[in-house]
């Protein structure tokens, strides 16, 4: 689908011509465009996004959050002397005032955001340090946080991270097996089915008042923090679509799921997949240092394990959405939600072996 980008980016408090307008970025759920305006002879970057509507029915409160969340970073980072329009994410807002425009012509939703300048999501650690950097972001991406009131927030997507309710949307995906897909992949399947013991650990210990609810970002993927591009220095968290109550567990496992695979979240050749446990360090070190002494000791017994919790949850999802015909994560060949979900379970192998060894390195730091 062409969009008349010229007169989307119209509808936004941007003056000047649209110059190009290409696919960006490496996102599974919007579409992310890199637009460049041309004003009186200056060039400017905006990251312009195409909001997944079949996944957000309501983009106006998603949009609030947003708007709310990226308002008290902004401020905070104002405070502490630092530039907001680097250093956060920042909408940039309709000729109307809201924080994004509804086409009745394409009958879809736009956003506009600040281009972060000379900064990069990288898809995997290139230079050493970078991981580290990524748990500071997301460690001091929390603590400005830390006094935000979340009963402001809207929960966008509920159950996000409710891996008992996942499983359960799994057992449904296999029991409709749209396209007899499920004949083919018995040995994933029954990976997920014998693990069914992880998925109610951690929503019980919320349900019981042990595990602190807190604003967690609960995509917590390496790409999703722009890191500066000389100095490798954590610049801004970004994609904040998935802001809720959740528990840092979630984040920090979320991070190890992504950023600890020794390849690529798709990779076909499963001999190249393992689990870093280096990495796994780097990122204990980064998290709890900027994360500071805010942390309970139910939250640190359950930070290895989350890394487990989230792999296996996003594998199954991948898989879920393998059977389900491919209707959820955008795929770019056959078979891609399934390489993505053997990748995870290859990480839930490595790190089941591991999880001793990984509960040591929290405990160190
Ligand atoms: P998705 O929800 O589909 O993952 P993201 O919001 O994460 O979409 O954006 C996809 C990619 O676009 C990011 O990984 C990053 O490379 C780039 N990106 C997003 N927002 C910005 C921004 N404000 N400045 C620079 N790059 C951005
Ligand atoms: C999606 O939006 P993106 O690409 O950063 C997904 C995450 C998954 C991730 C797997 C809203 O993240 O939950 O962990 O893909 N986001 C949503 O790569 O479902
Ligand atoms: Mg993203």
């Amino acid at each position: 689908m062409k969009y008349d980008f010229q007169k989307v980016i119209g509808n936004f408090k941007i003056t000047g011509r649209v110059v190009s307008c290409e696919r960006y970025g490496e996102g599974h759920i919007n579409e992310t465009y890199l637009a460049v305006v041309e004003n009186e002879g200056v060039q400017t970057k905006y990251i312009l996004q195409k909001i997944n509507k079949n996944l957000f029915k309501e983009v106006d409160k998603l949009m609030n959050n947003i708007r709310l969340v990226t308002e008290h970073t902004r401020k905070k980072i104002a405070e502490r002397g630092g530039d907001p329009d680097r250093e956060s994410l920042s909408v940039v807002y309709a000729r109307d005032g809201k924080p994004y425009y509804y086409s009745e012509e394409y009958d879809e939703y736009f956003r506009v955001y600040i281009f972060i300048t000379d900064a990069i999501a990288h898809q995997k650690e290139e230079r050493a340090g970078q991981f580290y950097q990524s748990a500071v972001a997301f460690g001091e991406f929390a603590n400005m946080l830390a006094d935000f009131d979340a009963s402001q927030l809207y929960e966008v997507l509920p159950d996000f991270h409710n891996t008992a309710k996942r499983f359960n949307d799994f057992k449904a995906s296999l029991a409709a097996d749209k396209l007899g897909r499920a004949a083919g992949v018995q040995e994933e399947i029954n990976f997920v089915l014998e693990r069914e013991k992880y998925c109610k650990s951690l929503v019980n210990l919320i349900k019981t008042g042990q595990m602190p609810l807190k604003v967690t970002h609960n995509d917590t993927k390496l790409n999703n923090v722009m890191l500066d591009e000389k100095t490798d220095k954590p610049v801004a968290v970004i994609d904040l679509d998935t802001v809720m109550p959740g528990t840092i567990c979630y984040d920090f496992g979320d991070s190890i799921r992504f950023g600890c695979n020794t390849a690529a979240e798709d990779e076909k050749d499963l001999s190249k997949v393992n689990f870093n446990i280096n990495l796994f360090e780097e990122y204990t070190k980064g998290y709890l240092s900027s994360l500071g002494e805010s942390i309970t000791q139910v939250e640190k017994d359950n930070l290895a394990f989350g890394a487990i919790l989230m792999t296996y949850e996003c594998g199954m999802r991948f898989l879920a959405d393998y059977l389900d015909g491919d209707i959820y994560f955008r795929t770019h060949r056959e078979g891609h939600n399934l390489d993505r979900a053997r990748t995870q379970f290859k990480l839930v192998s490595d790190m089941e072996k591991c999880l001793d060894k990984m509960k040591g390195i929290v405990n160190k730091y």
